[in-house]
């Protein structure tokens, strides 16, 4: 096939048209939007359109496109789960030059341009990313994804003036630290002149921040800022800032608060190169969530959402699990008035990567659909989920319609089963501490993480409406007065914003202690259906790629086995309410 390639210089940065024929047309304003037709170009006849009549113009929604590593200079991921570290090693960088060009062509395929590739929470060695001794390594990198048009970003500690710096502050309101951050900018930007910026996670779990110099978090970040601006570069600042010492015993504080208590005050006190990076929910990446009230509030200040790609709280790729079902919700969720979060054009979406050093990338290979999702929504948040599976399978497995219908068909349902046999209802945190892996019904219930669920013998949740914490009056009116009534909170938020009896009943007639029991025996038959629909795909699939999988299908159901067994003995030791249909509960 003959390509042409045009500029057009009315196209925005990174669009492309394709005009099809006899010689396809490429055109774009930018190297970038080139690079991205030809790759759209390639994946559309994998997907079986006609080169001669394709008519294709294409803008990303997102101007900045990220993914973010958790990587640590140790050579481990933070929560990762697909091995170690694809960049570093035993405390220095160790990167295949192969691996890497890989690794760029595939972001670059589904549109992502930007990288951080060191953890937030930054620990001795990753502080010193941004000194001469490292520069010159990291520059090598960038090199590596620069034809792929992938920008580095640098995790940097707020305190770097003192812990790199040597300084005796890191107050943004001394001359001394305003300097240092200028220099250090100059300096990194000496190394790597197309550095998209800096990502920070400050007075967040025990990383520094300006608020314990009496500062606030504009301050902090503006100072980040003005050293950025004169090299083009811009400051991600995290919003996950809340109190993570809080005492249980304490119910008047609500975790879920925190982001907008800390920011929404400060809407329009940031500079222009600043984006406030918001996780998605309110609380923590669990498996139901709202969308979080900050991301409709700000409307002076510049937003990234956060999505979390690798599945700390949602099966580890162990358990399948396809987050395109949860992020089509919320994207397509009123976040203002008449306007859902997909029409409040964030100009950066980020996802925390969910990809390590195996071999296949994601441990699980059917959790590389999480990767091409993120990168789809984060170009097109208005596509459909059944959609974006659809084209990973069919890219990924060939066009076996049966294969590729079966594969996308349980991807569409996994995220329901996973949230049947862990979370109904938007009930979350029952994990184990620390690992999150598996259940724990009261593992976080008395920690100082603010994670509670308050279930006593009568009653399950937090009260988040106006008679309790009041989370809802962080919501638009209209937005708020969906979530404060049970008749019209959406039934996988109902336990998020509302304490209720057990004798609760649910539209389809079920007590809530009854679907707490139902939920979790059809979860744990709905991974027995997976494993039994995965075994009749073994003949038209790679051996290899059919046992990895089924392994993993394997360990989901004896994850899903204990969950069902300790939720069901736990509430009905607790209630004494049996189950209607009589099906075992231990106790
Ligand atoms: O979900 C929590 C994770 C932490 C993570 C933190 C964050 C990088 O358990 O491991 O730290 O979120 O988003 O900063």
């Amino acid at each position: 096939m003959n390509i042409n390639y045009n500029t057009d210089g009315t196209l925005p940065p990174d669009a492309f048209r394709i005009t099809g024929g006899e010689t396809v047309t490429i055109a774009s304003a930018d190297g970038a939007g080139a690079l991205y037709g030809k790759l759209a170009l390639e994946e559309k006849i994998k997907l079986g359109a006609d080169a001669k009549t394709l008519d294709i113009t294409s803008v990303p929604a997102a101007k900045n496109r990220i993914l973010n590593h958790w990587d640590n200079m140790d050579g481990t991921v933070e929560r990762g789960y697909a091995g170690g570290s694809l960049f570093f090693k035993n405390g220095d960088f160790a990167w295949d030059p192969k691996r890497i060009e890989e690794y760029a062509k595939m972001l670059a395929a589904v549109g992502i341009n930007g990288i951080s590739i060191n953890n937030v929470n930054l620990r001795d060695d990753s502080r010193r990313l941004i000194t001469e001794e490292r520069l010159p390594q990291l520059a090598e990198l960038a090199a590596a994804f620069r034809p792929y048009h992938v920008r580095l970003i640098i995790a940097v500690d707020f305190a770097a003036p003192k812990t790199v710096g040597g300084l005796p502050t890191a107050d943004s309101f001394d001359d001394g630290v305003i300097a240092w951050w200028r220099e250090t900018a100059a300096r990194v930007y000496a190394h790597i002149p197309d550095l998209m910026g800096f990502l920070v996670k400050a007075d967040s779990e025990f990383q520094a921040g300006p608020a314990a110099l009496g500062r606030t978090q504009a301050d902090g970040a503006n100072v980040l800022a003005a050293a950025l601006a004169p090299h083009g570069g811009t400051v991600f600042w995290r919003c996950f800032v809340y109190d993570c010492l809080q005492d249980w015993r304490d119910t008047k504080t609500d975790r879920p608060k925190a982001a907008y208590e800390h920011f929404f005050p400060l809407d329009g006190a940031f500079a222009e190169n600043v984006v406030l990076q918001i996780k998605i929910g309110p609380v923590d990446f669990q498996v139901n969530e709202p969308v979080s009230p900050l991301l409709g509030a700000l409307t002076k200040t510049r937003r990234a959402i956060e999505f979390q790609v690798t599945q700390e709280y949602t099966g580890q790729q162990i358990d399948l699990y396809a987050h395109a079902v949860p992020w089509t919700r919320a994207l397509k969720t009123l976040v203002r008035p008449g306007q859902t979060l997909a029409q409040t054009r964030a100009d950066t979406v980020v996802g925390v990567s969910n990809v390590g050093n195996d071999a296949n990338w994601t441990g699980n290979p059917l959790a590389l659909a999480n990767l091409y999702t993120f990168g789809k929504l984060a170009w097109d948040p208005t596509l459909g989920a059944e959609e974006i599976l659809r084209d990973w399978a069919t890219l990924t497995f060939g066009n076996d319609a049966a294969v590729t219908g079966t594969i996308t068909e349980m991807l569409l349902q996994s995220h329901d089963v996973f949230a049947k046999y862990t979370a109904p209802l938007g009930i979350g945190w029952m994990v184990q501490p620390g690992h999150h892996y598996g259940v724990n019904v009261d593992g976080y219930e008395y920690m100082k993480w603010g994670t509670y669920h308050r279930a006593a013998h009568d009653a399950l949740g937090v009260d988040r409406t106006s008679r309790g914490t009041n989370l809802t009056a962080q919501y638009p009116p209209e937005i708020a007065a969906v979530y404060e009534n049970t008749d019209t909170c959406p039934q996988d938020l109902l336990l998020f914003f509302h304490r209720l009896p057990y004798s609760f009943r649910l539209k389809n007639g079920a007590t809530l202690i009854q679907h707490i029991y139902d939920t979790h025996f059809e979860g744990v038959e709905d991974v027995r259906r997976f494993i039994a629909t995965w075994e009749t795909l073994e003949p038209r699939l790679q051996p290899q790629l059919f046992a990895v999988v089924a392994e993993r299908f394997g360990r989901q159901l004896e994850n899903a086995v204990e969950w069902r067994d300790q939720i069901n003995t736990y509430f009905h030791r607790l209630t004494g309410i049996p189950d209607e249909k009589g099906r075992k509960i231990y106790d």
